[in-house]
């Protein structure tokens, strides 16, 4: 019987899933005591340090870690739970850590590399351990902006260092307690493989496999990420779908592409780095009372383990009976479903249209609240740009870029228009105001379409995404236009992209996920 320290921070849900599927039993915390009781615990964190904090103490968990960590009972932290171990973090300035570890939790300093770190990266092992027991090289899963640094003074507890602009603290394990700045429970076998060891009662530390010499900085690798359109189609039925620049209509009918559930296992059996799904409609409806889209999410989530985003519908909203749901309300039912991230789209252009009026953050955004909680990470922003062609940049008072292929009159430069509700409404917008904004109230990452190539197998637009990852430091996700293994490896080349996303081929079976990568691969690119 494993037990799980659920303390209502982000996705426990997968850790969940893990430990079931590697056949063991498992049980949630119920009283502080049973902290220092029980006789495995998994002790999983996501989100913000001040926050996970002030819930451990508030609920009396604090101290009873402290013991259980200095009685040496086997216990599994995962990220921020690792911060946790040390004395404070600068993400919450004032704010206490379990002081188990010395050291402080810093900030990413500012290099090339986009803040936060997601993605899929590598160990270096330093010192005896059996928890590493079969480990092959393999890459896990990380997504943080604060780091535990190696020292003097907690040298004794280093397990793994990893590469990320600097060299930071990547798992720390002492006796029978370990922690992992990455997700096992995300990172596919290798991660399944890793929380196996310790579910099954190795020693940690002292046997096992012998600390690496080869000192070579660890890379992160690109991702690929494969998406799924979800919506009903006109029998009722939730279906993958995909459209032709945003239309997903074929003579009348909605194309149906398969089964949201099925078609996510396929692609994380082939590989996929991540897997994100797109309730289309949901900006219609109110995603609670869709309850399918949380269904999916919770079955998806018992057999694939690499991260889960999902989007559509995330925004504030009241019901016919009066009730009032806050957009952290919708995004908390997402992640207890299974989600690892969330993306809103529409909401995040209203957002940018209220800060641009105001000139400041009031806290009210779907965006700020989110962050807040669960941390950046957790908070994808989906733009839905579309281009608009002009002869001369003076025409439009938005940022324009000289165009390869001229506009259908001729034109020679375009901006990117931020659009709602699918594409159906285009906002007085572009893409770089709304990316910049979205970064200042708190959001993780982009997810960066592009109506004008979706769906055309013609390769994704260079321009665009140039455009906004020049204009941000979080990471960026090239969307929209893939239509051959090569054209992944011309936006790797062509630009500083983080990741790449890609329907319809998957969906057509036109080009298999495992190709996508050997190509990229083969060209020298960094891949999991
Ligand atoms: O506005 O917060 O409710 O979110 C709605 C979400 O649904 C947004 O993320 C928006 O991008 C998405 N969406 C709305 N309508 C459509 C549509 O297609 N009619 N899909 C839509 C967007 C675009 C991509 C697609 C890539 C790759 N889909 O995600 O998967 O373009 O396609 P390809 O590889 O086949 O070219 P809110």
């Amino acid at each position: 019987m494993i037990t799980l320290l659920d303390y209502g921070a982000g996705n426990v849900r997968s850790v969940r899933n893990a430990i079931r599927k590697l056949g063991f039993e498992v049980k949630d915390v119920e009283t502080p005591e049973e902290i220092v009781t029980a006789e495995k615990l998994i002790f999983p964190g996501v989100g913000n340090f001040g926050v996970v904090m002030e819930r451990l103490v508030r609920d009396g968990y604090a101290e009873k870690l402290i013991e259980r960590i200095h009685l040496d009972k086997a216990t599994f932290g995962i990220c921020v739970a690792l911060q946790t171990f040390f004395e404070g973090s600068a993400e919450s300035p004032g704010v206490a850590g379990l002081g188990i570890i010395p050291g402080q939790i810093e900030r990413f300093s500012d290099s090339e590399l986009s803040v936060p770190q997601i993605g899929w990266n590598g160990v270096k092992i330093h010192k005896s351990n059996s928890i590493f027991d079969g480990y092959n090289g393999e890459k896990f899963y990380f997504v943080h902006s604060f780091k535990a640094v190696a020292s003097e003074e907690n040298k004794d507890w280093i397990l793994t260092t990893t590469d990320y602009g600097e060299e930071f603290v990547s798992s720390v394990a002492k006796g029978q307690v370990i922690a992992t700045q990455f997700h096992p429970e995300k990172s596919g076998d290798a991660g399944l493989r890793l929380l196996e060891q310790f579910l099954k009662g190795k020693e940690i530390v002292e046997s096992g496999v012998k600390p690496q010499l080869d000192n070579r900085p660890t890379k992160i690798a690109k991702r690929i990420i494969a998406c799924l359109d979800v919506r009903s189609n006109d029998a009722g039925d939730l279906v993958v779908t995909k459209g032709d620049q945003y239309d997903v209509r074929q003579e009348g009918e909605v194309r149906n592409l398969g089964k949201p559930v099925e078609l996510a296992r396929r692609y994380y059996n082939e590989g996929a780095d991540e897997v994100t799904f797109l309730n289309i409609t949901g900006f219609r409806n109110f995603p609670l009372n869709d309850q399918p889209m949380l269904e999916v999410l919770r079955e998806t989530s018992k057999n694939v383990f690499v991260p889960l985003t999902i989007g559509g519908g995330i925004r504030e909203f009241t019901d016919s009976d009066g009730n009032f749901y806050s957009a952290l309300d919708v995004a908390s039912r997402y992640f207890r479903s299974g989600a690892d991230k969330i993306s809103i789209g529409s909401d995040a252009v209203y957002a940018v249209e209220k800060y641009l009026e105001k000139k400041s953050k009031d806290g009210t955004s779907a965006i700020e609240q989110i962050s807040i909680v669960y941390g950046a990470q957790a908070v994808v922003i989906s733009v839905d740009p579309r281009r608009v062609y002009v002869n001369t940049p003076d025409e439009t008072t938005h940022a324009t870029i000289a165009v390869k292929t001229p506009g259908p009159n001729g034109e020679k430069y375009c901006w990117y228009q931020c659009t709602v509700s699918g594409g159906r409404e285009g906002r007085d917008i572009d893409v770089v105001q709304l990316v910049t904004v979205c970064e200042k109230l708190g959001a993780g990452e982009i997810l960066l379409n592009c109506i004008d190539k979706d769906g055309t197998n013609s390769g994704f637009d260079h321009e665009l995404i140039n455009m906004v990852r020049g204009a941000v430091k979080i990471p960026v996700i090239a969307s929209s236009g893939a239509g051959t293994a090569d054209h992944f490896t011309d936006v790797f080349r062509e630009t500083n992209a983080e990741a790449a996303l890609a329907a319809g081929i998957f969906h057509r079976e036109e080009v298999p996920i495992s190709k996508v990568k050997s190509t990229v691969a083969n060209a020298g690119i960094e891949i999991r």
